[in-house]
């Protein structure tokens, strides 16, 4: 069989249902197989969207995203979307179209080199050359972006590999990958800790959201009578509702989870890279704490921060070994008492009936009326930390966000990616105007495959999260930060795609809508099913994102 018969073929062998992207002419010999066959391919409006959709579908899925891109600049639109997945440990396959191997390297039409592009991007990447080897290429990239630390793999394949001759017993090829040794050998000296330890903390990063051990956790947790903090990552792996759970810590976190993790004599980390959002001044962070640090991935054990001692393996399966060598503790429980009691004076205090709206208020009021199990995806800036703070997740409520890259214009498509996994639960994408017009154009995508997704949009008129970097650390000097001549009416944007929005949310955005009535369910539309769905209200624009600090002292570096 050819190349392109054989892609597809090896993609449905690998149980693919769908696949986002665009194609260009070093794909057509694979789209022209694509018709025939039962994987759903969803027609994007920008590649770098194929890949946040792809992404987005992983995040709930558990299965690896699908995203393909034509050659040149297909090739190269993709890489943001490649790069977030990177960034966030999220696994994907992700294919580039190429020129003819007897052009690689001669500034053919349309070449770019995607390979050399996507490699510090990518968990691996490929350049299929030899079509002998294509088929054991394909299966390894699946096998890699699921094993061990979950991340992106990328191949490139020259349009002539999809004319080539493929034959039975190259696709029958069994390939095998390495899979990461686990290394529990220090797991006594983990325990011996946690059992002396008088103020444990324990801290959850990605690798929870991936393992699913949030409940192991939590037991854990009350094992030890220790509080449980998580980074932007983790945010959704825990029931935020349970006294023990502080909620996210690190520069735009909690103050009560910021003085657990600054306060504990043992911290015990779990799939988490000790980000610098999360660590301030590494040279300072955990100064006093003995570290336990656990990972997927025994190259971030001591990386960032020096741990006692390090744990290798999947946080569900170190988890259990931790509670099954556990003793029961008999220790006081001063520091649990004296953590709940924070926790209660924590309860941030906003106004929530103020005119103009609150930001904080929207959310607060998103959170109440979403259902149990809803998926909240966010874009990235003051939205996502409001996000982070007042949407709470619990039961079986999934949080996704662009944590490591900080990727504008992630929350849209990844939201669709989101829907088309779990098409039962409602999707909603807590929005800025900044990142929205980054990605309005996939709401062609959305209304096209009929993708029914709530975008609440928080329409501040400025780049809000740069504009309060301004404002703390340049002496309130704006420069580029403001919508100087406005946003697009984007509930017209919306409709001139054909997304559907409801007569009586419509009717009262124009007239300005009262904080109690553009969050009603009804009103807000948070059971349509036409969507996507754009509502208006009159925000508050000043508001700024509470606790906001630099890492390491240096905001110019890190804004
Ligand atoms: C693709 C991309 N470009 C630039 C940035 C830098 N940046 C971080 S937050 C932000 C502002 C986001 O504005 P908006 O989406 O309106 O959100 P707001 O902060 O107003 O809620 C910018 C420009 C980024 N994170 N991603
Ligand atoms: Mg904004």
């Amino acid at each position: 069989m050819k190349g392109a018969r054989a892609a597809v073929e090896l993609l449905e062998k690998q149980n693919v249902e769908v696949m986002f992207g665009i194609p260009g002419g070093v794909l057509l010999p694979f789209y022209d197989e694509l018709v025939q066959s039962d994987i759903r391919h969803i027609l994007v409006r920008h590649e770098q969207c194929a890949g946040h959709m792809a992404d987005g579908f992983a995040r709930v899925s558990k299965k690896p995203g699908v995203c393909i891109a034509t050659s040149g600049p297909g090739a190269t639109n993709l890489v943001t979307g490649v790069a977030t997945a990177f960034m966030d440990s999220s696994p994907m396959v992700a294919i580039t179209g190429q020129v003819e191997t007897d052009k690689l390297g001669g500034d053919a039409f349309q070449e770019a080199d995607s390979f050399s592009l996507m490699m510090p991007v990518t968990k691996h990447n490929f350049r299929v050359t030899d079509p002998k080897v294509f088929p054991e290429t394909m299966k390894k990239a699946f096998m890699i972006a699921t094993t061990g630390r979950y991340g992106p793999v990328h191949i490139d394949i020259p349009v002539d590999i999809f004319r080539a001759e493929i034959t039975d017993e190259q696709m029958a090829r069994e390939v095998r990958v390495p899979k990461p040794k686990r290394n529990l050998s220090e797991l006594l000296d983990a325990i011996k800790l946690l059992e002396k330890a008088e103020r444990p903390t324990i801290m959850i990063g990605g690798g929870v959201a991936w393992s699913q051990a949030g409940a192991d956790i939590t037991r854990l947790a009350e094992m030890l009578m220790a509080p449980i903090v998580t980074t932007l990552m983790a945010k959704g792996s825990v029931a935020e509702n349970h006294p023990l759970v502080l909620g996210v810590c690190g520069m735009h976190g909690r103050q009560v989870a910021n003085y657990a993790l600054n306060n504990c004599d043992v911290l015990l980390a779990i799939g988490t890279r000790f980000s610098d959002r999360v660590t301030g001044k590494l040279s300072e962070f955990g100064m006093k704490t003995k570290v336990v640090h656990v990972d997927i991935d025994s190259s971030e054990i001591g990386k960032n921060v020096k741990g006692r001692v390090g744990l290798v393996g999947d946080a569900w399966t170190v988890v259990n070994a931790l509670i099954a060598g556990l003793q029961k503790r008999t220790k006081s429980a001063t520091w649990k008492t004296r953590i709940i009691e924070l926790k209660k004076q924590c309860a941030c205090n906003y106004d929530l009936r103020s005119d103009p709206l609150k930001p904080q208020k929207v959310i607060h009021e998103l959170s109440k009326n979403l259902p149990d199990d809803a998926i909240v995806t966010t874009e990235v800036g003051q939205n996502q930390m409001w996000a982070a703070h007042f949407y709470k997740c619990y039961a079986k409520r999934m949080f996704i966000t662009s944590g490591g890259l900080g990727t504008m214009g992630f929350g849209f498509p990844a939201a669709m990616g989101a829907k088309i996994a779990r098409p039962n639960c409602v999707v909603a994408d807590i929005a800025g105007d900044g990142s929205l017009q980054m990605v309005s154009q996939e709401f062609a995508t959305a209304v096209e495959n009929d993708i029914p997704i709530m975008i609440c949009l928080l329409n501040n008129g400025w780049l809000g999260m740069v504009k309060q970097w301004q404002k703390l650390f340049y002496g309130s000097r704006y420069k580029a930060t403001q919508f100087t001549a406005g946003s697009p009416d984007f509930v017209k944007l919306a409709e001139a795609y054909g997304s559907a929005v409801p007569d009586r949310f419509r009717h009262r955005s124009r007239g300005g809508c009262s904080p109690d009535d553009a969050t009603r369910e009804d009103d807000c539309g948070l059971h349509q099913r036409e969507m996507p769905v754009e509502g208006r209200g009159v925000l508050d624009g000043s508001h700024d994102v509470a606790g906001l600090r630099p890492a390491r002292g240096d905001a110019a570096r890190n804004g």
